[in-house]
């Protein structure tokens, strides 16, 4: 006879598996499953946030460093161009620092130069007195006239010079200051007769001008004393139809007979320039 050996064992496992569950066990599990997969997706969640907020921090600690490169390296620009003008600078005195030097001695050059012609001026002078001292001797002293220079007349108190050359009035003006004189004045009969005298037979600028002010002057601005009989007849017309330009004759010359007509100062004449003699 054969036993069959039955293990119950199952059914009564099953049995008991298969029993139905207490009251609560139920939600019990749902949460112990919930709770299965909350934890790591919390733990998750969490890991994101840290890993974005990581990113996000290091972006903008990276912009910021990023920054700071950038000024740092504007810093460098702005010194290196600093050091570049300081150099440039530099350079800059140094030539200005010559070029003082430089001008420093042409200063001293011009300064020994003006020295020089100063002391030729007085030499020029000395010699015209030492000149005038020998002619005095040569007359025995008889002489009442002082000396002038070379090509000038004397008379009187003055020096003339009676040019063969023709300027216009203000050219003739501006020579005769050139030389320590001025255009003539002749204030005196003795003056006018020797003046006219030396001019006979040409037309010569003297110093006598109504352009400043419109009244006749003398060249040295002080007033004149209108004299007809000086003048030739209808003269001073105040000619306006000469070709010569705007305004009219404002400047008076001798005429070859020794009277005055007033002409358009441009024209080129001759002149006659006066200054003092010198004495000793
Ligand atoms: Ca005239």
């Amino acid at each position: 006879m054969t036993t069959e050996y039955h293990d119950d064992t199952e059914d009564d496992s099953s049995s008991f598996w298969n029993k139905a569950p207490p009251p609560g066990f139920s939600r019990f599990s749902r949460f112990s499953r919930l709770s299965r997969w909350l934890f790591p997706a919390v733990t998750f969640f969490l890991f994101l946030v840290l890993v974005v907020s990581l990113g996000v921090s290091n972006s903008q600690v990276w912009n910021q460093l990023s920054s700071v490169d950038e000024t740092i390296s504007n810093l460098s620009d702005s010194v290196s161009g600093s050091q570049l003008l300081t150099k440039e600078t530099v350079k800059d005195i140094q030539r200005l620092k010559f070029s003082v030097e430089n001008n420093k001695e042409q200063l001293n050059s011009v300064s020994e130069a003006l020295k020089q012609l100063s002391t030729l001026d007085s030499l020029h002078r000395t010699i015209d007195a030492l000149k005038c001292s020998l002619e005095r001797f040569m007359n025995n002293g008889s002489m009442n006239v002082g000396c002038c220079p070379l090509g000038w007349e004397p008379f009187l108190s003055s020096c003339f010079l009676f040019s063969r050359e023709t300027l216009s009035w203000h050219d003739a003006r501006d020579f005769c200051n050139g030389q320590q004189a001025h255009l003539a004045i002749p204030l005196s009969d003795e003056d006018w007769d020797f003046v006219s005298q030396h001019t006979s037979g040409t037309f010569s600028w003297i110093g006598l001008t109504d352009e400043r002010t419109g009244r006749w002057e003398w060249v040295n601005q002080t007033p004149y004393v209108m004299n007809r009989r000086r003048w030739k007849v209808g003269q001073p017309d105040a000619w306006t139809n000469h070709g010569l330009g705007t305004g009219d004759e404002d400047c008076a010359h001798l005429h070859s007979d020794g009277r005055l007509n007033d002409l358009h100062c441009s024209t080129r004449l001759r002149f006659v320039c006066q200054r003092h003699s010198v004495r000793s």
